[in-house]
């Protein structure tokens, strides 16, 4: 299987995030592509390419205006104020305050940020840009008729909606793929988010069209970030009536609960006859697993990673999360050769 992949992920290496009301070292950073590029290079999986350089025509079909412009300037804006540190958010329009876009950088970006762990650096754009780019081109190597292609996307993308950063994603990949899929003429694309969470920017994104079925394996929202969107009871709306299809499950679940509840994702999108598929991939459903509690092992990603390669359509696989970074490579890998070897 082709890899693509670009160096330019290194420019975003958060210092810190929050977690239990404290900063930490943060867990989203460059180290996990190294492990999964060296596992790549041990079993030989394939080409390693870089990405076309597709500019930012892809990125706009998904992303606003506003969204980009703030996104690119942000950290220059806030540098002024604060120095070269990271920027992060304080303050957020919830209910009873008015949602309007303010003038300081510090209230715009409360304005397009989901929390408080995603923050801005100098190399932020550079990278998530990149990132996108991988992604589009992953995108047209399927439309040109390859059967399977892996974007190793970093930062990760499925949090991200139109316009709101959060979850480690700034610009969505998964998104921005099943996009150029359509624009390159699928008259049909099936999102399959297996990250450990659940894909509230890829389901936002899609969710008022029946051309791109979204289907999600995550855990419960009601214990788990990103808490405030997955529910079973979100089916889409309007065009996309019945094009969402959520599968929350319980902290600590392992492959017997998880195998059968992705037979059923399968089963929708067999149904729904995609001309191709794109998987959000995370491995942070993996046992060891610094963030997460699910109970998947190593050989669980090869298993699903076989059911996913059997149900015959061209599928662009997107790295999403993944934070055990020892065995990041290995879990990702074994997911990747097992795909591609059921694949007919
Ligand atoms: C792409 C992706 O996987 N983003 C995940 C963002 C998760 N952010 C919230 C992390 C909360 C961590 N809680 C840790 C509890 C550890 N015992
Ligand atoms: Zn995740």
């Amino acid at each position: 299987m082709i890899t693509i992949y670009s160096d330019d992920h290194r420019a975003h290496h958060a210092a810190r995030e929050m977690q239990g009301g404290v900063a930490v070292p943060a867990v989203e950073k460059p180290a996990r592509l190294d492990s999964i590029l060296a596992r790549i290079g041990e079993v030989g999986l394939g080409p390693v390419r870089p990405p076309d350089g597709l500019g930012l025509d892809p990125v706009r079909r998904v992303h606003t205006a506003p969204y980009l412009a703030f996104l690119e300037q942000g950290h220059t804006l806030w540098s002024e104020q604060f120095g070269d540190i990271d920027a992060a958010p304080f303050s957020w329009p919830a209910r009873g305050l008015r949602g309007i876009e303010p003038k300081s950088i510090e209230g715009r970006l409360g304005y397009y940020a989901g929390d408080v762990s995603t923050p801005i650096t100098g190399g932020t754009w550079r990278a998530a840009t990149a990132a996108a780019d991988v992604a589009a081109t992953g995108a047209c190597l399927i439309a040109d008729g390859a059967r399977s292609a892996f974007a190793l996307c970093r930062p990760p993308g499925h949090h991200a909606s139109a316009d709101v950063f959060n979850g480690y994603c700034y610009l969505n990949n998964a998104a921005i793929a099943a996009q150029v899929l359509c624009d390159r003429g699928a008259g049909r694309v099936a999102v399959l988010d297996i990250d450990y969470h659940h894909g509230n920017g890829t389901q936002d994104i899609f969710y008022r069209r029946g051309d791109v079925l979204f289907v999600s394996l995550h855990a419960d929202p009601a214990v788990e970030y990103p808490f405030f969107l997955g529910h079973a009871d979100e089916v889409g709306e309007g065009a996309g009536a019945g094009a969402t299809l959520n599968l929350p499950m319980p902290l600590g679940t392992g492959y017997a609960v998880y195998g059968p509840a992705l037979d059923r994702g399968l089963d929708a999108i067999d149904r729904f006859a995609p001309d191709a598929m794109v998987v959000s991939f995370g491995a942070d459903t993996y046992d060891g697993d610094p963030i997460s509690a699910f109970r998947l092992t190593g050989d669980d990603f090869s298993r699903l990673g076989q059911r996913i390669g059997r149900i015959a359509r061209p599928v662009l696989v997107v790295m999403e999360g993944g934070y055990a970074v020892d065995a990041l490579g290995r879990n990702t890998v074994n997911f990747l050769a097992a795909l591609e070897g059921a694949q007919t």
